[in-house]
């Protein structure tokens, strides 16, 4: 998605609703100036993160309203939501991403506010303007917050200036082939030449040796340009097996900034999340005091607003360095509600509102450990295929420590159109030891047919020595493939296994005989084995 940056008019006031007086009691305490009261919000997303924050709503008693596409129209946040609105066809392009479209349906039925969830229009810069201007309050930061951030040069700048460490490299955007030379031989290789307009991987090339220089600028710059409309880049330090940290923080329109301590993302494949998990096994509290200072100095230098992330690189000797910051709710905002206990919606619409935060950062205190796995519609023993089609049979595991996010259900039809995410199984146990066991109990519990999904994967990750170990950085996946992939359990002894079990099911047919209750209610021993828990 591209936009021009004049589109953006700076000069951004905060639309201020008109005051209504309600009869309710508790809400007494609420009647202070410029606070707008949000009573309802059009929700600019689809799937589970659609339905999470609905959940929040109907808690704080917030109507909701779900916009939804073609494909979509049998989606399960159509359903929860009160109202629900059809925008366009299946493409994004024509639904989800159809600002007129989407303001329109928000003005027609008197939301209040959007929130435009993650993806989509959730770092769109001219939607969080164009809100402002037809006065529907946007649940994020403001539109030149978002600009300055979606810049990674300018970010840069931003932080360089603030005292923050970043990764040694240009100071703006370099473009002749002897700049690009004389600015690598400073930095020394191997380098990353990165897009400015980009972020999550998009047009970024590793540069080892002089003769990659010239393709690698070409590809990023070109690649960027299709991407984004802007071919500007800028060339960073490569470090070396990094780990991906980043902290939550929550900013309100007073002043005041909070972090509610670190995500550990290191588990990702081609840019995309896995696995989260929170404390990171390799944070320290030294480190986790200064890389917190550091967010929420970040976060102030540029007046955030709202919940955000600030993401870090930290190599080997714990060195960190801000690598981009994230305007929005995260996928992986749950690991961090699980261990501090804070509602991040509920916090997002409290600071959209104009109150002051409830929190200062030391009543924020974290508690055990909490892991997320990404559960996508792919098949990671066939190139990770989307695996689009119909949900045949689901069973999600429940019980103490789980929750999931999800928006599926038996007989729906996952569409091609958007990410193939299902659902997120977040897991809270009082130690990394306990999370873990758990986890696998709970990737055990839950059954998926109709589609592949990335279960197997995760349960492969969740039994990996190394990430048992806590001894992983961004390199996981690649470093760890033998041991993850086309994982094919006893295969040289699978006639053993057919020999064992017939020779277990001869035993049985013998039990009926003698005893008929024992065959119908005795469990085979053999599916003990699908179930290790050596670790
Ligand atoms: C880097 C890097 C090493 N050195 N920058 C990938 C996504 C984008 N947000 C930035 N990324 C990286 N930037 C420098 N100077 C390594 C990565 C990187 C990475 C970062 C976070 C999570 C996973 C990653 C996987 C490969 C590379």
């Amino acid at each position: 998605m591209s936009f021009n940056l004049q589109q953006v008019i700076f000069g951004y006031k905060k639309p201020v609703k008109q005051f209504v007086k309600e009869k309710s009691y508790y809400l007494v305490d609420f009647y202070e100036k410029n606070m707008s009261n949000i009573k309802k919000v059009l929700i600019a997303n689809r799937g589970e993160i659609a339905i999470r924050i609905m959940r929040t709503c109907r808690e704080m008693n917030i109507d909701t309203v779900a916009v939804y596409s073609e494909v979509d129209r049998t989606s399960l946040h159509v359903r929860y939501a009160d109202e629900a609105y059809y925008i366009g066809k299946s493409p994004s392009s024509e639904s989800y991403l159809n600002i007129d479209k989407i303001i329109e349906v928000a003005k027609s039925c008197n939301a209040d506010a959007i929130h435009p969830g993650y993806g989509f229009l959730s770092e769109n810069a001219v939607f969080a303007r164009r809100c402002a201007e037809e006065g529907i309050i946007f649940i994020g930061p403001a539109p030149e917050v978002i600009l300055k951030m979606g810049d990674k040069i300018m970010a840069r700048e931003a932080m360089t200036k603030t005292g923050i460490p970043v990764v040694p490299g240009t100071d703006g955007s370099v473009s002749g082939e002897k700049e690009i030379i004389t600015a690598i031989e400073k930095i020394g290789l191997p380098v990353m030449i990165k897009a400015s307009a980009g972020g999550g991987g998009k047009g970024m090339r590793l540069v080892q040796n002089e003769q990659e220089v010239v393709s690698a600028v070409r590809a990023a710059r070109s690649e960027a340009l299709s991407a984004f409309g802007d071919d500007s880049v800028y060339i960073e330090k490569y470090i070396t097996s990094p780990h991906h940290i980043e902290f939550q923080i929550l900013a309100d329109e007073h002043g005041n900034t909070i972090h509610l301590f670190e995500r550990e993302c290191s588990v990702q494949r081609r840019h995309q999340k896995m696995i989260e998990e929170t404390p990171s096994p390799l944070m320290t509290e030294e480190l986790r005091e200064k890389m917190g200072n550091s967010a929420v100095n970040a976060a102030k230098a540029v007046h955030y607003t709202g919940a955000g992330t600030i993401e870090f690189l930290v190599d080997n000797n714990l060195n960190y360095y801000f690598l981009e910051m994230n305007t929005r709710l995260q996928v992986e905002h749950p690991i961090t509600e699980r261990i501090t206990g804070v509602d991040l919606v509920k916090q997002q619409i409290y600071i959209a509102e104009g109150r002051e935060l409830e929190f200062k950062q030391e009543d924020i205190k974290s508690r055990g450990h909490s892991i997320e796995c990404r559960i996508y519609a792919e098949d990671p023993d066939n190139n990770f295929m989307p695996s689009a089609g119909k949900i045949h049979n689901i069973s999600e595991p429940l019980g103490l420590g789980v929750r999931t996010d999800g928006y599926v259900y038996e007989g729906y039809e996952i569409p091609i159109y958007y990410d193939p995410m299902i659902s997120k199984l977040i897991i809270w146990g009082k130690t990394r030891k306990e999370s873990l066991r758990r986890m696998r109990r709970a990737l055990y519990e839950y059954k998926i047919t109709g589609v592949k999904t990335s279960i197997k994967l995760l349960e492969r990750v969740m039994n990996n020595k190394n990430f048992i170990d806590g001894n992983y950085d961004t390199h996981f996946i690649e470093n760890n493939k033998n041991d993850l992939m086309d994982f094919k359990p006893c295969e040289d002894c699978s006639d053993m296994v057919i020999i064992a079990a017939y020779i277990d099911y001869l035993q049985k047919i013998s039990n009926i005989q003698v005893n008929n209750k024992e065959f119908s209610s005795a469990p085979s021993r053999w599916k003990k084995t699908s179930f290790p828990n050596h670790f």
